[in-house]
């Protein structure tokens, strides 16, 4: 009777909002939500590679220079054992990963070692990840004559869990290393992220199996709804994309112009959230009839979570999915911003 707001819990608007950044206190309400692997098709993948290379978004950055200027990928392949297998979660372009295996293929020559490191990048969409895979290997470190000598490289498509049932079953190797990095984990809720770190625990012994893990901080509020709704629209394309990439399997049932992106910075729950809304009423039915509900105009519809973790929250999941912390790396060279490497 008095008009809708305009917003979910408009009155918790943050002074953020002045700036075109939403962010809130508590999470709108929501009766439908889409897993956010469906982001990663190829243009996903795509999408998401431009996302890195954003000021905005910092992550990648952070990441990088852990693991390069801050030694992390040199001190890893120190320690890993020759022959070791290398698994890489989500692994993308590898533009950071290819950090670790130049540190690799530079140990294994210092090292003088004589098995390879075996490398298995895995990931959803097979077209990028063996154009990912082929440009990796035509650029082998300056310093390694002839070539890579020490990693092999091979791709797996999947999803995390076929990686990890994979990953389990290879009981000859020296050493299982998982790569989990790039704050994917930000991806599942905080129950999940403890369920998956003790699923892949599960995939060896505390002997013969490690994790190198990148996850982001509990950044100012700001700074983290601009890394994720950046002024180029590269985050609005990438979200919207995952309306394209559905419609290649299911035509025509969530239109893409029928819908607006609508992300958001949830700051006491530590979590970026995306939405897309619906600009009109939009009947959805599914060609099997098995879905059929109406969207009112204006209802959103879940897609992405990225949670942040403090680090007291981090020691706290790590021991309680039965893992033990080596190493942690931090990194704080933009005043506030933290983001950190655990293995
Ligand atoms: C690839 C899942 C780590 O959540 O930060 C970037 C994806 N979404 N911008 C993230 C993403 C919007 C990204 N992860």
């Amino acid at each position: 009777p008095q008009g809708a707001p305009t917003e979910p819990n408009a009155s918790q608007l943050d002074p953020a909002e002045s700036a075109g950044r939403r962010t809130l206190s508590s999470s709108p309400t929501c009766r439908f939500a889409l897993p956010a692997f469906l982001h990663y098709d190829a243009r996903g993948l795509q999408l998401f590679e431009q996302i890195t290379h954003l000021a905005e978004y910092y992550l990648t950055e952070s990441e990088a220079s852990l693991l390069d200027s801050g030694g992390a990928a040199r001190a890893i392949a120190n320690a890993l054992p020759e022959g070791a297998l290398v698994l890489e979660l989500g692994c993308g372009s590898m533009r950071k990963t290819a950090i670790l295996l130049r540190a690799l293929e530079t140990a294994g020559r210092e090292r003088g070692l004589i098995q390879s490191f075996q490398f298995y990048a895995l990931d959803l969409d097979r077209g990028e990840l063996a154009r990912s895979l082929t440009a990796l290997e035509q650029h082998p470190p300056r310093t390694a004559a002839g070539g890579w000598n020490h990693v092999t490289f091979h791709g797996l498509v999947g999803t995390y869990d076929a990686g990890l049932a994979w990953l389990k079953r290879q009981d000859t190797v020296s050493h299982k290393l998982v790569l989990w990095l790039g704050s994917s984990l930000g991806n599942l809720t905080r129950a999940d992220a403890s369920s998956m770190l003790a699923q892949i625990r599960a995939c060896g012994t505390v002997e013969n199996l490690s994790l190198v893990l990148g996850a982001d901080g509990r950044n100012n509020p700001a700074t983290v709804a601009r890394a994720y709704n950046d002024p180029h629209g590269v985050s609005r394309a990438f979200a919207l994309n995952l309306l394209d990439h559905i419609g290649t399997h299911l035509p025509a049932v969530l239109p893409r112009d029928a819908f607006e992106f609508s992300p958001v910075y949830n700051q006491d729950m530590g979590r970026h959230e995306v939405y897309l809304r619906a600009n009109r009423e939009l009947r959805v039915r599914s060609p099997d009839g098995v879905v059929d509900v109406t969207l009112t105009r204006g209802e959103l519809v879940h897609v992405e979570y990225s949670y942040k973790w403090a680090m007291g929250d981090l020691f706290e999941l790590v021991s309680r999915s039965q893992w033990q912390m080596a190493h942690v790396w931090t990194h704080e060279a933009q005043g506030p911003v933290k983001y950190r490497l655990l293995w």
